[in-house]
Formats: C-alpha cells, structure tokens, sequence
C-alpha cells in the first residue's frame, strides 16, 4: 500500500515513533510498533497508512496521490475542516474545497507510547494566513490512538471571543479488496444523494457498491459494518461527534477523471466518512471545545 513510497529518516521522537522525510523534503511520522504500523503526512495532519499487525492495511492510499505543499493528499483520511465542500459563499470566492486544514502544516504534539500501542497528537494552529481565509482564533488537535484498533478524534478549539460554527469530515479511505465482496449495513435510511441534486431518498439499512455513490446519510444510531468477503473481515465503525455519515465512491468515471488516481483505483477503496455537514454546522463557544470522532475496529 505505501511501499512505493521511500522516506530518509531525520529523528527518532519515540522507540516506535521517527521523524522522516521524503526525498522532497516533506515530513512525515512513521510508526513501526509491535502491533501495528502507520504514517503521518504533517502536511495535512493526514494519516496515510494504517496496518494492525499481521492484517490487511485498513486505510487506503492512491498508488498516484501527489505529495506537494499545495494539494490535498489523495487518499488515507483527509481532514475537511472548518467546512465540507465548498465554502458558505460569506467568507468569499475562490477559498479551498472542505477547508484549509487538509493542505496546511501541521506540528507534532504529544507522543506517547506502550506495548499495547501509540498515542499521539498532531497540532494546527491559527495564524495570520487561516485568519484571512476564516477569521475565527483557533486550535485544532488531531488525537491518535493506534493499537489493533484506529480511533481518531478531531478537537476543535474555540480560542476566541466570539462563537463560531464549523462543518467538517474525517475523510476516511477504507481499503477494500473488490468492490462486489462488500456490503455496508447500519446506515441510517435516508440520506441526500449529492449525485441526484442532493435530493432527499431513502435507502436499505445494507448496501452493496455496484455504482458511483455521493450520499450524505443522516447521522446513524448505530455502528456502521463494513463486511469485505474477500478479506473475510468486517470492520466496525462508530462515530461520535458527527450529525451524518458520508458514502463516497468516484466509481470508474471519478476515479478516469482524478490525476492523483489510478483508473481502477475505485476497486480497492470506499469512502466512510464522520462528518459535521448540516448547513448550521457545530456551534463552539468561546473557550470551548467540540470532537469529531471515528473508531475503526
Ligand atoms: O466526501 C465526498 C466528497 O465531498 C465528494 O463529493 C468528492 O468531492 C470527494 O469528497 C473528494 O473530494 P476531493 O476534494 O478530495 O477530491
């Protein structure tokens, strides 16, 4: 999944945790622990591996996704923050689709580890560039917790005088083996089909991927299965701090039409994404926090 990928190894932060470097310069965090094994892209924040001990990788990564200071990586779990999609036409034209979170610098914060696993933080902070495009004081935290499990959580910080709203997505690429092994059940029933005008539709509780698909379904009351045949596993999904579940595969035509994807790319991938996507967003007070969260088991 990563091996096409070469690093040179710049600092040793932890016994399984190394500050490295690709031969661009860009700088990642590669954990190589007794229970499993993952990477970190600090441009983005963006986890772009994730691999328990003697599993299958749970996170897919494009074999083509472009690693520059501009782009979106393609791939792994993209954080879309402070907002989903395109801007609300008040902070102006021309602003970066789900926000700017995914193509800035993050910084490394707390590492911690033991035999049962990592956690870890990564850090963004507000800085006179955010503030152009969003004019809201804040701290963002991406919290790891990497054992045979992944749980993610996105810390919003409000560290200004005033209440803002954010939307957002934990963007995660599930790695898939082909796309008629799986199903996916525990998804709420409705749900708006980005592909039909957004229009409101109602869908089975199990769904199988035979298709293009861009829904954004209500927030589910249960965990969403992620059942692959072919790997003979199923993944369990639960999400918190979210008010939808979002399902997207490019399909074959997406996946033509994508640079930093191959053609067939859409067959070892499906998108399961925690997402904040109501138009009023999630609300945090000044001084206060919010978390999105997803846990992959
Ligand atoms: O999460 C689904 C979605 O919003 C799709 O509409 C599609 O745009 C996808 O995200 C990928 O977006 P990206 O900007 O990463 O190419």
């Amino acid at each position: 999944m990563i091996s096409h990928l070469s690093f040179n190894t710049l600092k040793l932060l932890s016994p399984s945790v190394s500050l490295k470097a690709n031969n661009e310069g860009f700088e990642f965090l590669v954990i190589e622990h007794k229970q499993l094994n993952a990477v970190f892209s600090l441009h983005g924040g963006h986890l772009i591996h994730f691999q328990p001990t003697q599993q299958q990788p749970i996170i897919w990564l494009s074999k083509t996704a472009i690693f520059d200071d501009k782009k979106a990586i393609r791939g792994g779990v993209p954080i879309c923050w402070p907002w989903f999609g395109a801007a609300s036409p008040e902070l102006g034209e021309g602003l970066p689709s789900h926000g700017f979170a995914r193509t800035s610098k993050w910084s490394i914060g707390q590492i911690t580890e033991s035999d049962l696993g990592i956690e870890l933080e990564l850090k963004l902070y507000s800085s006179k560039e955010t503030l152009k495009l969003w004019p809201y004081p804040f701290e963002l935290t991406l919290k790891a917790t990497l054992n045979k499990h992944l749980k993610l959580e996105l810390i919003t910080e409000n560290k200004g005088d005033t209440p803002f709203t954010y939307r957002s997505a934990l963007h995660t690429y599930l790695n898939i083996s082909t796309p008629d092994a799986i199903t996916v059940s525990g998804l709420n029933e409705q749900f708006y089909n980005s592909l039909n005008k957004g229009q409101l539709e109602t869908g089975g509780q199990t769904l199988l991927i035979d298709q293009a698909i861009d829904s954004i379904y209500k927030k589910s009351n249960c965990d969403i299965l992620l059942e692959d045949k072919q790997l003979q596993r199923t993944l369990t999904i639960t999400n918190k701090g979210n008010d939808s579940e979002v399902l997207w595969s490019p399909w074959i035509a997406g996946a033509k039409a994508f640079a930093d994807m191959p053609d067939d790319g859409y067959q070892t991938m499906l998108c399961i994404e925690s997402t904040i996507t109501e138009k009023t967003g999630q609300a945090v007070q000044a001084g206060k926090k919010h978390t999105l969260s997803t846990l992959i088991k």
